[in-house]
């Protein structure tokens, strides 16, 4: 079947289901979420106070783990598997679909048992749950019911992927599909280092079975995971760049190697480089972290091929219309349909924000950011901003692909408005907080004036910016869950699951790209590589453990 035809079918009942209550509670997660971020940053700024039994701790954390690791979680899942089931055969299997909602299941009890922990402020150790700040046993019981269903999940597509492979011999996997592959694999092999860290760690150390934990070793293990997990969140946007946002302008993918190319480099690369969130920390030596900001500069790669990809489609597209002079395709691009222009501005905002991380990644001037409003900065552009705004994207044609509706040009407004919003918000609140972060204004605090100290008196007008601007995203935010709610009252209709189709100049992708053995051999190397001794040294070396600590 080729990818036209499958484009123009309307989508499986019991799929768009499955689909479509991932994508609800990942939205949920955003909305309660930005409550708590709202909150938060006028608290930070001193605008108010919170009322007695609230924290600013307990709200940052709220923020952290639904925004970063619900939201995201969700949305990804649930648009991972309507592309499997449009690209892989027009619906799942059943078994893939069973796992998907056994996924759903234990992903969500999770979330509401780690909910209920933090609002009753059991679990007030941010998003990194970092010890020795030890929450209670059910938090981590709930983190490991979030993993196990994002396992499941995984099987879920996995199963559905090998009945393709076995019912179409020799062909080469739709790029969609071969792309979350990818993007699940790298998830597997990431939680790994989270899972030993929660259960061999965290959960006997919260229950009181063992005194002491080794710090060192539970943030390597974090981190052996947490750098990944940003990929997680990139690359389902990619997938919307390289396969989507092609067929929405009229264009074509520019090369479907490229693409897989780009992928595959991403599995590599992006989970041996965990140290370059360590750089300031004592206890690993400057070898071992040299080599993993070499290796982090090697995942760079793939985001470079990004971005020229993603101009060579412009570029192609743009003059097959007539475009003249360097940048005379610009104005063909379909700059009011929202399916296009959220995920531009998120491609936009991705120059500054990989450039941010190209700052955090440099040995010296992370010594300048690190544990700076920077760093918050940094991610709010790069998850919060090119990732969340190519979700919105992603949502405004994937519900009514689901739902059987068409998009109007009203919603298309509604959805410029929506971005722009954002992106003023955005502007505001990640701008101001990069300019303070490099003036020294410490992350992860709540509101202080360090006793009148004339630097932290400097900081004051940046934090009423980053109010303001928190402000106006949470205003963007509660646009959005209107948006959602139009979306499922659009007219009837047909609205395609936008799916490009390859450049006839492109050359076929390597049967190579497919040998899953042999590359994940190299990712196993590249990790033994990267941690074997550095592991070896802390286990050597421990601190003695560490007693938990409730510091809220
Ligand atoms: Fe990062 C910290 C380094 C990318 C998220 N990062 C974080 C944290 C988060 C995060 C959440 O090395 C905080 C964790 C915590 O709580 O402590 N980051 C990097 C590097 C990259 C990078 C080198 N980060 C991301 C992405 C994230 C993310 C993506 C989420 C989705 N980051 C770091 C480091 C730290 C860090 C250190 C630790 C700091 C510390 O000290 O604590 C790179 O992958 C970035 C490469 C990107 C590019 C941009 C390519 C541009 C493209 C767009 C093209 C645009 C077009 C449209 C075509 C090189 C693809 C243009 C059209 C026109 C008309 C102009």
């Amino acid at each position: 079947m080729n990818t036209v035809q499958q484009s123009e079918q309307a989508f499986d009942k019991k799929d768009s289901k499955l689909v479509i209550s991932h994508i609800i509670f990942a939205f949920v997660a955003l909305l309660i979420g930005g409550i708590a971020g709202l909150l938060q940053g006028l608290v930070r700024s001193d605008m108010i106070q919170l009322p007695a039994g609230i924290g600013y701790y307990q709200l940052l954390t709220a923020h952290g783990v639904l925004m970063a690791l619900i939201f995201t979680t969700f949305f990804i899942i649930g648009f991972l598997f309507s592309g499997m089931s449009k690209t892989l055969g027009g619906k799942l299997l059943p078994r893939a679909r069973t796992l998907g909602w056994l996924g759903f299941i234990h992903m969500g009890f999770g979330t509401l048992v780690a909910t209920v922990m933090i609002l009753l402020n059991k679990a007030t150790v941010l998003y990194t749950f970092y010890a020795p700040m030890q929450a209670s046993p059910f938090f981590y019981f709930a983190l490991v019911f979030v993993v196990v269903g994002t396992w499941m999940s995984a099987a879920g597509m996995i199963y559905q992927y090998r009945y393709w492979k076995k019912e179409h011999k020799g062909e080469t996997t739709p790029l969609t599909a071969y792309m979350s592959i990818i993007t699940m694999s790298l998830w597997v092999i990431a939680t790994l280092g989270v899972a030993v860290e929660v259960i061999f760690q965290l959960i006997p150390w919260s229950l009181g079975w063992v005194e002491g934990i080794n710090i060192m070793l539970s943030r390597t293990l974090f981190w052996y995971f947490g750098h990944p997990l940003v990929y997680f969140w990139l690359l389902p946007a990619y997938i919307c760049w390289y396969v989507m946002i092609p067929k929405i302008i009229g264009g074509k993918i520019f090369s479907d190697a490229l693409a897989r190319l780009s992928f595959i480099l991403f599995l590599l690369f992006s989970i041996p480089v965990g140290f370059h969130h360590q750089l300031m920390e004592p206890g690993i030596s400057p070898f071992w972290k040299f080599l993993q900001v070499v290796l982090t500069f090697l995942v760079v790669i793939p985001s470079l091929m990004t971005a020229f990809s993603l101009f060579a489609s412009f570029e192609i597209y743009g003059r097959s219309k007539g475009a003249k002079g360097l940048f005379g395709w610009f104005k063909y691009l379909p700059w009011k349909d929202i399916r296009f222009f959220a995920p531009f501005m998120g491609m936009l905002i991705f120059i500054p924000a990989g450039a941010g991380g190209l700052i955090n990644a440099s040995n010296q001037m992370n010594a300048v950011v690190h544990n700076t409003l920077f760093v918050t900065g940094h991610f709010h552009l790069t998850v919060a901003t090119s990732v969340t705004l190519t979700f919105f994207g992603i949502t405004y044609w994937l519900i009514p692909a689901m739902t059987g509706r068409k998009l109007t040009p009203k919603m298309h407004k509604l959805g410029r408005m929506q971005t722009w919003v954002w992106v003023a918000g955005m502007a505001m609140m990640s701008g101001a907080m990069h300019i303070v972060g490099l003036f020294g204004s410490p992350r992860r605090t709540a509101y202080s004036d360090y006793n009148g100290h004339p630097d932290a008196a400097a900081w004051e007008p940046y934090y009423i910016i980053m109010a303001v601007g928190g402000t106006v995203l949470f205003i963007a935010v509660l646009m959005m869950i209107y948006n959602l709610y139009k979306l499922f009252t659009l007219p009837k209709g047909y609205e395609e699951y936008p799916i490009g189709e390859v450049s006839d100049l492109a050359e076929k992708p390597p049967k190579l790209f497919e040998r899953w053995g042999f590359w994940v051999s190299i990712v196993v190397i590249l990790i033994l590589m990267a941690y074997t001794i550095p592991v070896i040294d802390i286990l050597n070396n421990p601190s003695g453990g560490s007693k938990g600590f409730v510091t809220w």
